[in-house]
């Protein structure tokens, strides 16, 4: 099974996504997810003047060695850029060995482990009412999982906030935004926020919370522990993680469970959070963590270690990889949570997928493959536009992490 044509898309379907298409000498296409919100056409040059000249004759079928051909033969290794683009290739090529073995790509993954992958979903609100009103619609459409973010007074246009309910879209079309940060506000306001959920709803469900990297480690060790009585599922992204023994002063001062990794691409970002304990869900999403080959491993060094997954899932990776994701969810025995924020009817209609939402679960699907494709001629009518995530800054002026 030879690759004969490797190309890239750029669609734009409400957010930019760039997707890597294979097609082999039997005619069988292979998808993978190549967005990296804010820098799209770095990896669709990475891809389309580096990657995509080398797999045309490759076998097709040769994954592992495709894998360890693009990573060590790079030279240069790892970053956000390169991982991206091989885990599009890996990805598709997956998608290509489940179509020619006529099985869904978690068959040769090993079967199943669950039936279906258990979902979170978000709310959010500018004020405590508003996310708590959210929460209750999640509830009511049958998520067992919420992540709740909510605005801070005196502090405009914060993270995961999408303004009255509407759904959060961080990428914003021209020069970055600015947003403003205020520490102490954040840390003095959202107890208040889970200590309202928690007498509305009770606590008969998961709650979530996205910190976004946005404090230090002894304020996060501050936050987990104000937040121990509303029992969070995670908090996520406490801190930047690029110190990784950093953890170890959060762990030392609270119970709260840490979410972390949307952000790694490669298992050496994780290697000492994992096997010292450090975290409890590795969040490193397929279409960033080297693709599935890559992932697989990293999910694996987790089980040894208790760290289960909790696959990245927001609106800017595509349905190609949330159908990937899934694939993974099924069949890795230390499964823990899947994000989902449902995408735009537009970006469903550029991308077709037999993957369904029922009943706070999200179901893979049973045909060969991964279960999704891309409508090129729906994909052309939505050019790609320049679109950046917000720079934050502290009251000060100083850059902080957004
Ligand atoms: C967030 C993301 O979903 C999450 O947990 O961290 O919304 C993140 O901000 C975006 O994916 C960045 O592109
Ligand atoms: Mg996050």
């Amino acid at each position: 099974m030879k690759i004969i044509e490797a190309r890239v898309i750029v669609t734009s379907p409400g957010r930019n996504f760039v997707t890597l298409k294979l097609t082999t000498d039997e005619g069988l296409v292979g998808l993978g997810d190549a967005t990296l919100n804010g820098r799209e056409l770095a990896v669709a040059s990475y891809l389309t003047d580096h990657v995509c000249p080398l797999l045309i004759g490759r076998d097709a079928g040769r994954i592992e060695d495709t894998w360890n051909y693009l990573y060590k033969g790079a030279y240069w290794r790892r970053g956000p850029v390169t991982m991206t683009s091989i885990a599009a290739v890996d990805v598709a090529l997956w998608d290509l060995k489940g179509k020619a073995a006529a099985l869904p790509v978690y068959q040769l993954l090993g079967g199943r482990c669950r039936d279906a992958a258990t979902v979170y979903g978000h709310a959010n609100g500018e004020t405590v009412d508003e996310a708590v009103e959210q929460v209750g619609a999640y509830l009511r459409a049958g998520y067992r999982a919420v992540r709740v973010q909510a605005g801070v007074p005196g502090v405009a246009g914060i993270y995961g906030v999408g303004g009255h309910g509407q759904p959060y879209e961080p990428a914003v079309a021209g020069l970055p935004p600015e947003t403003v940060w205020d520490t102490a506000a954040y840390l003095r306001h959202i107890p208040d926020l889970f200590a309202a959920v928690r007498d509305k709803y009770g606590f008969d469900f998961h709650l979530l919370h996205d910190v976004h990297h946005r404090l230090t480690p002894i304020e996060a060790a501050r936050l987990g522990r104000d937040l121990e009585p509303y029992r969070l599922f995670w908090m996520e992204d406490p801190v930047p993680a690029e110190l990784q023994e950093g953890f170890r002063l959060i762990r030392g001062h609270t119970t709260t469970p840490i979410a972390v990794g949307e952000v790694f691409n490669a298992v050496w970002d994780c290697r000492q959070l994992i096997s010292e304990q450090l975290i409890d869900f590795v969040r490193t999403p397929v279409s960033h963590g080297g693709g599935i080959t890559h992932l697989r491993r990293i999910l694996g060094l987790a089980e040894l270690y208790h760290v289960r997954s909790g696959f990245h899932g927001a609106t800017d990776l595509s349905p190609v990889c949330l159908a990937a994701a899934l694939h993974v969810d099924v069949s890795i025995p230390n499964f823990g949570l899947q994000e989902y924020m449902a995408h735009s009817a537009e970006t469903d209609e550029v991308f077709p997928h037999s993957y369904r939402f029922e009943d706070g679960a999200l179901l893979a699907g049973e045909e060969p493959g991964l279960g999704v494709d891309i409508d090129e001629e729906a994909a052309a009518r939505y050019p790609y536009r320049a679109a950046y995530l917000p720079v934050n800054r502290l009251r000060d002026g100083t850059v902080h992490s957004w």
